[in-house]
Parts: structure tokens; C-alpha cells; sequence
């Protein structure tokens, strides 16, 4: 195998068999980054939401342009819920570590809601972004109920 084969393979290698803590330096990390990702999508949702619930005048793209950011974001909290990042300065409960298939099913339901939200959001229906904005709602609130302390 020539060396830029070698290489490549090795990169592919790495990227698929570490372990998501490696992402990280320290637990710490993980916790600061996760805890990050959620106040920027918040924002973002929120916006969406004095929108949806008229405090603020509809604003079509404004709307998409937010949805647009917290698809991006729905991505990227999980890989932080790494083994070992359990302590410290966070509100997540052991039950994310202890079951980890209803925590990923969870996970993956809010991110199908938002997936909505987002396409909603692309039609410009105020209507369908407050359905769509209801729905996300709730799969945030239900994970928070299950897997964030009070
Ligand atoms: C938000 C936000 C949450 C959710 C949750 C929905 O805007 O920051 O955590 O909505 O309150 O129930």
C-alpha cells in the first residue's frame, strides 16, 4: 500500500473506532460543550417560538433561517453524553448513561421533530411552524423531565 493509502485508512480508521470522549479533552470539556450547544439551539428555538406564539411579529424567513440552525444544532449535543461525564458541574442525571437505548430513542425523536420544524419552516404556514414548533417542544420537555435534575 502506497503511503497516502496507508494514511487515508488510518484517518477513516480513527474517526470510526474512537471512543466520542476522545473528541474531548477532558470530561469538563464535554459537559461545557454540550451545555453550549444547548443554550445556542434555546436561543435559536426561542426565537422561533415568539414567533409562533405571537409575541413577535411572523417573520418567514426569520423563522427558517432559526429552524435552519437548530437542525444544525439537534446534531451535535449526543457524542458529549460520553461515558465518564457524568460529574461535574451538570443537571444530567445518571439515567442517560443507565439507559442508553431510551436516551438515544429520545435523542433521535427530538431531532425527527425538528427535522418537521425545519421543513415547516421552509413553507413559510405559520401554522404549520406551530404545530411543528409544539411538537419539538414536547421532545424537549420530555427528555428534560426524564434526564435533566430539577
Ligand atoms: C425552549 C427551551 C427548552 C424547551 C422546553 C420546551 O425554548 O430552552 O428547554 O423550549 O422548555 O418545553
Amino acid at each position: 500500500m502506497n503511503v497516502l493509502a496507508t494514511l487515508s485508512l488510518a484517518t477513516a480508521i480513527a474517526t470510526l473506532s474512537v471512543p466520542a470522549l476522545a473528541q474531548f479533552q477532558k470530561p469538563e470539556d464535554a459537559v461545557k460543550y454540550r451545555k453550549g450547544a444547548m443554550t445556542v439551539m434555546g436561543a435559536h428555538f426561542g426565537r422561533i417560538g415568539a414567533m409562533a406564539n405571537g409575541r413577535v411579529p411572523f417573520d418567514a424567513k426569520a423563522v427558517a433561517d432559526n429552524a435552519a440552525l437548530v437542525e444544525t444544532m439537534s446534531k451535535l449535543p449526543w457524542p458529549a453524553f460520553a461515558a465518564g461525564t457524568d460529574k461535574g458541574e451538570t443537571r444530567a442525571l445518571p439515567e442517560i448513561w443507565t439507559e442508553q437505548a431510551q436516551f438515544k430513542e429520545s435523542a433521535d425523536k427530538f431531532q425527527a421533530e425538528v427535522a418537521k420544524l425545519a421543513a415547516a419552516a421552509k413553507t413559510g404556514n405559520l401554522d404549520s411552524v406551530k404545530t411543528a414548533f409544539g411538537a419539538v417542544g414536547q421532545t424537549c420537555k420530555s427528555c428534560h423531565d426524564n434526564y435533566r435534575k430539577e
